[in-house]
């Protein structure tokens, strides 16, 4: 492979590896100095191999060369002209390392190179921690100097890893650090091309990758899955923007995850909350900068994409527990107009019967746009109507932004001044003042413990007013309209407000204060600077806190903008302000693979787009599409037409209640990944990738996607288009409607029919899939029999499970107030185990039908009976139908109880 040789080359150019086992491990030492005190001679470096020592405007080979830097033009489109020496420039050992409880730790001096922006450390640390067998652990800090380092609890062992998967070694001069796989010796982390950097608002690090099959990093709109790395730049900082371009958007994550040759996969976390460059480049390489805090990297060795995404939630936490309901169907739109106008949405789509959980309301129901307060002219009567939402079985969810307006007598505003619950400015005075939808707001100080008691009882006193069922907080980047504050001059000069370097972010005349507070404004635990994209993280935090005292026995949500790495673990997400272009709806997919790795499971994005005015037959697509996001919300921007299923024909209202009648349908199959995600971070919705990562042809495939291993979605995501393209992995797959086969597909891209009314969903073989019959709620479904799909794969086994529990209870996997059963089938029975019976639902839910696809091993007319594993008593099926050109066989009218193990034997 290319990519190996260009290492190979680069490696031989540049080192002489001299092995010095110290018994911590496999150490190497290397000697740059020859014998007579000069350096080995430096030829230059082609192109790829470099790594930019310049990414300002302006470079020019004086300026690259005060850096210490090498300047020469190159050929290689993309490749910097100054760039690192990949010895010269970096640190050094300046003694031995020694060990500790869980690896071993060095100190490292700076070589000598001019400093690049100032306070650069002379000394740092790294401490290695083989911290699990999957787990990989490296920090490095300045071991003088006190630096800010994020305050996420993260699990840490007491003892070192036994059997680590990976081997870790180093170069000494210039310090470099190899993380290899033991079982292919594959370098999975790499440092050995120089260019380290720490000073007090710039550091750096760079490292080859094994592969270009990279994935991650955000919040961005990456628009593919797998990452572009033809030398493109990444900013991540949180910003209020659309997700349209490549800018850095809402959330902080920098985590990624590589498949390497073979399909083996790693992911590396950088635990880092400052502005940051994410650099790639096609060598493949990439670097990391930031201008703040610690490097502190985890390295998890997988080796399945899905383990990978495990271990990372290991670290951050798992996602929290989403309740049944939140899996129904939802509508929304910024600015009804008035309540009226809500309430003949809300009946058009009760009287089409379109199946239909939750209702929205933005900030126009507010009274002049101020959280806790509402319009008592324009929604005069909300009360009443959510009330009347309840009766229906129905939820309602209002949003809260993270401002509070400046105003004497407003009671929120006036009760967070005693004490001081707001971010404060530079000075530490007073509130930091800036400008959001009320006007004139302050910011709540999340980190400000304080904090948390005013918050909680603001939103318990207006759930008295509004009984609404979960909570959207919004604008939480923070977003502020102007730039800083209302203070003349915008934010002070100083060196927090104009950092030396600046991130490839999205901001105005170099100002990285732009839509947002200045970065010298004071938190209570910190610095603006620091904490700028911790806001979300911490407001998602507290506000988790808070609906535990509102609702103290039931499940609730807390949908955020913004968020930080391990955000999945207190609140949900959604993609943002997209817009009405039919690309949207592919992008939506991307985002909603990453959010996966990211810890939000239950992600989504604004069905029909927001920003700008949708079309009828985008938005008919875009309902087959969103009806399997897990957050199928249809939200629409202010000002733009109705696009609530019913706004347009009776067809897109017939279609669309048929598209989630299929998608209630599959609700317990959702809700049982939603359990598995709970439990091991498990993804929900999930790349083709993290079932067949040995399989290349899936890297690159982000049109179609999966739920969990075993549904497949493959929506058309072009106008007046009638066909879709789809990859079938090499295994069985069945139409999800019919029970075909899909033979001739295997391992193929077919291109398959989907006139107008057909979602393409397909179902992998050597699964068992628990359905239910579907409703026009949740919680109406609820009480409907329950049903199989079990799709047999080639040597006719299959399995799947189901996880029950009351939907809404807190904690019920926590306190195993909850019903798990396993279905195991091969030679022609089908086992069904309970496995926990936490939970015996009061409805006395029963399987009624039962559909096996793949059944070439039934013989027409052959006997299908039960045994009821207590009493061993054996009962014939009475309706069975079956296909013998689909090989379908159909068993119905079964009436067999949840909670009474059974098998079911057709041969
Ligand atoms: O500046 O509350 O992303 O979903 O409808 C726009 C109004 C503010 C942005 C959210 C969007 C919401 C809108 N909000």
């Amino acid at each position: 492979m290319a990519s190996n040789s260009v290492i190979a080359t680069l490696i031989v150019m540049i080192c002489v590896l001299v092995g010095v086992g110290i018994g911590l491990g496999v150490y190497y030492g290397v000697d740059w100095d020859d014998d007579d005190g000069g350096t080995v001679p430096f030829d230059g470096l082609e192109g790829m191999e470099r790594f930019d020592c310049y990414p300002e405007d302006g470079g020019s080979k004086e300026a690259c060369e005060s850096r210490g830097c090498v300047w020469g033009e190159t050929n290689v489109a993309g490749a910097p002209y100054c760039y690192y020496h990949p010895t010269d420039y970096g640190y050094k050992m300046i003694d031995e390392p020694t060990t500790t409880k869980l690896g071993w730790k060095v100190r490292l001096g700076r070589k000598n190179t001019p400093q690049r922006y100032g306070m650069a450390a002379d000394t740092i640390q790294i401490e290695i921690e083989m911290q699990t067998d999957k787990r990989l652990h490296f920090k490095i800090t300045d071991p003088l100097t006190e630096r800010f380092e994020v305050p996420l609890e993260i699990p840490k062992p007491a003892e070192q890893a036994l059997n680590p998967e990976y081997e870790v070694s180093y170069t000494k001069d210039p310090f470099s650090l190899q993380v290899t796989r033991v079982s292919t010796n594959t370098v999975i982390f790499n440092t050995s091309v120089g260019g380290l950097t720490y000073e007090d608002q710039f550091l750096q690090i760079s490292t080859l990758l094994p592969s270009s099959n990279i994935y991650g990093f955000g919040e961005h709109n990456h628009r593919r899955f797998r990452l572009d790395l033809n030398w493109k730049t990444w900013g991540i900082f949180t910003r209020d923007v659309a997700p349209v371009d490549a800018w850095n958007l809402y959330g902080h994550h920098p985590f990624y995850m590589c498949v390497e040759d073979g399909g083996n996969t790693h992911g590396v976390f950088l635990l880092n909350s400052n502005a940051m460059d994410i650099v790639l480049q096609p060598t493949p390489a990439l670097t990391y900068r930031t201008i703040g805090g610690v490097l502190d990297f985890y390295i998890f060795t997988g080796p399945t994409p899905e383990q990978v995404i495990q271990q990372y939630g290991e670290v951050i936490g798992r996602p929290v527990m989403v309740p049944y309901w939140s899996l129904g169907f939802q509508l929304s739109r910024w600015n009804y107009g008035n309540l009226t106008r809500v309430k003949e949405v809300w009946s058009s789509m009760i009287e089409a019967g379109i199946p239909y959980d939750v209702q929205y309301g933005d900030i126009d129901y507010m009274d002049e746009k101020k959280d806790f307060t509402y319009d008592k002219v324009a929604y005069a009567g909300l009360p009443e109507f959510v009330d009347d939402v309840h009766a229906h079985g129905q939820k309602y969810i209002i949003i809260l932004d993270h401002c509070i307006k400046v105003e004497d007598g407003y009671h929120a505003y006036e009760t967070g001044l005693s004490p001081n619950v707001y971010v404060l400015d530079p000075q530490g005075s007073d509130p930091i003042v800036g400008e959001v939808w009320p006007g004139d707001s302050v910011y709540p100080d999340f980190t400000n413990p304080d904090a948390q008691t005013w918050w909680t009882t603001l939103c318990k006193d207006f759930h008295d007013v509004i009984p609404y069922d979960a909570l959207w907080i919004d604008m939480n980047e923070p977003s502020n309209f102007i730039r800083g504050s209302t203070a003349e001059g915008e934010c002070l000069d100083n060196r927090w407000n104009y950092p030396p370097y600046l991130p490839n972010l999205l901001i105005e005349d170099g100002k990285i204060f732009t839509k947002t507070i200045c970065m010298d404004a004071q938190h209570h635990a910190g610095k603006h600077y620091d904490f700028h994209s911790l806001y979300g993280h911490t407001m998602t935090e507290m506000t988790f806190e808070t609906i535990k005292t509102v609702f103290p026995e039931k499940r609730s949500l807390v949908f955020t903008r913004s968020s930080f790495a391990g955000t999945g673990k207190y609140g949900q997400h959604w993609l943002g302000d997209n817009q009405s272009f039919w690309e949207h709806i592919w992008w939506s997919i991307v985002g909603m693979f990453e959010f996966n790795m990211f810890g939000f499971p239950y992600i989504g994005a604004d069905i029909c787009g927001f920003w700008f005015n949708t079309t009828e037959e985008m938005c008919w697509r875009w309902m087959q599409t969103g009806a399997f996001y897990p957050y199928a919300r249809n939200h629409n921007g202010d000002g733009m037409i109705p696009q609530h299923p019913t706004a347009f024909s009776t067809e897109m209202a017939v279609m669309s209640r048929d598209i989630l009648m299929h998608r209630y349908r599959m609700l317990p199959y959702l809700y049982t990944l939603f359990y598995h995600a709970h439990e091991d971070s498990s993804t929900v919705v999930r790349p083709l990738l993290n079932e067949f990562a040995s399989d290349p042809m899936t890297y690159d495939v982000d049109r179609q996607f999966l739920w969990g291993p075993a549904f497949m979605i493959s929506p058309v995501l072009e106008s007046k288009t009638y066909n879709v393209e789809v990859y079938f992995p090499d295994t069985r797959w069945y139409d999800y409607y019919e029970g075909t086969e899909m033979t001739e597909q295997r391992g193929k891209i077919s291109l398959l029919p989907a006139p107008m009314d057909r979602l393409n969903l397909h179902v992998r073989g050597g699964y068992v899939l628990p359905t239910q019959q579907p409703a026009n709620t949740t919680v109406y479904s609820r009480l409907n029999p329950l049903g199989l799909i079990v799709a047999l794969d080639d040597g006719h086994e299959a399995h799947g499970d189901l996880f029950w529990d009351d939907g809404e209870s807190r904690d019920t996997y926590e306190n195993g107030v909850y019903t798990l059963l396993d279905f195991s089938v091969s030679e022609g029975i089908l086992s069904m185990t309970v496995m926990v019976d936490g939970y015996t639902d009061p409805n006395a839910l029963r399987f009624d039908d039962i559909v096996i696809y793949g059944a070439d091993n039934y013989v027409e007319g052959t006997d299908v009976t039960i045994t009821a594993a207590e009493t061993e008593s054996t009962l014939p099926v009475d309706n069975v139908e079956f296909d013998d050109v689909k090989n379908v066989l159909k068993l119905s009218g079964l009436d067999l109880d949840m909670m009474t193990d059974f098998t079911i034997k057709w041969i």
